[in-house]
């Protein structure tokens, strides 16, 4: 059970969040995330010099009655693992829970996968919002110049799944192309 007085308001922004009593303030650094990116000369080049923080993301995980709703702020700095975008972990919510993202700042792409296979890719444009139905793996991709800024609900008591997407990566990645970003099939899934 978060100790956040309820009830409360903030702004759309990583400090508020960040002081937020109670929160979970979680930082992915490269170094956290080797296995997730196609071109491992670049991540061991990269790391050789430095290991840079690619998201960070200040949750509320509410544990109470099913009424409860979680909810966080996710800020992915933009860049690149030589052609790939930088991009979340991507997990399963274990116990079907829905979910839904609004865009406050920034571009990206949102993919989707299924445990059969079945993948979707969905735009993220600041004042966007994306649902992720029950059932369905997310990673959220920055594909733009600015750091991609986004908030996520989702219900009380959901286990996340990161190992299935750890194990099997997911079926289509992000890569910049001559035109902008491409999604293609991750040949290595
Ligand atoms: C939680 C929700 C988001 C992510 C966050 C970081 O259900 O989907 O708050 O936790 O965007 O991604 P990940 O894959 O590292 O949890
Ligand atoms: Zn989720």
């Amino acid at each position: 059970m978060s100790s956040v007085q309820f009830p409360f308001n903030l702004t759309l922004e990583s400090e508020a969040f960040q002081s937020l009593h109670g929160v979970n303030t979680i930082i992915r650094r490269l170094s956290d995330m080797i296995p997730c990116f196609a071109d491992q000369q670049a991540v061991k080049q990269i790391l050789a010099e430095d290991d840079p923080i690619l998201y960070e993301f200040w949750e509320i995980e509410q544990e109470g009655s099913a009424g409860e709703l979680s909810f966080g702020l996710t800020r992915i700095h933009a860049g690149k693992i030589g052609k790939e975008y930088h991009m979340t972990k991507g997990h399963f919510h274990v116990t079907d829970g829905d979910e839904i993202y609004v865009v406050v700042s920034g571009h990206g792409l949102l993919l989707l996968q299924t445990r059969e296979g079945e993948t979707r890719s969905l735009e993220m444009v600041p004042g966007g919002i994306c649902y992720v139905p029950g059932g369905w793996a997310h990673r959220t991709v920055n594909t733009g110049n600015d750091n991609l800024l986004f908030l996520s609900i989702w219900p009380p008591n959901i286990e996340h799944d990161y190992e299935t997407v750890a194990k099997h990566g997911f079926p289509i990645r992000v890569m910049e192309g001559a035109d902008g970003p491409i999604v293609t099939d991750n040949d290595q899934s």
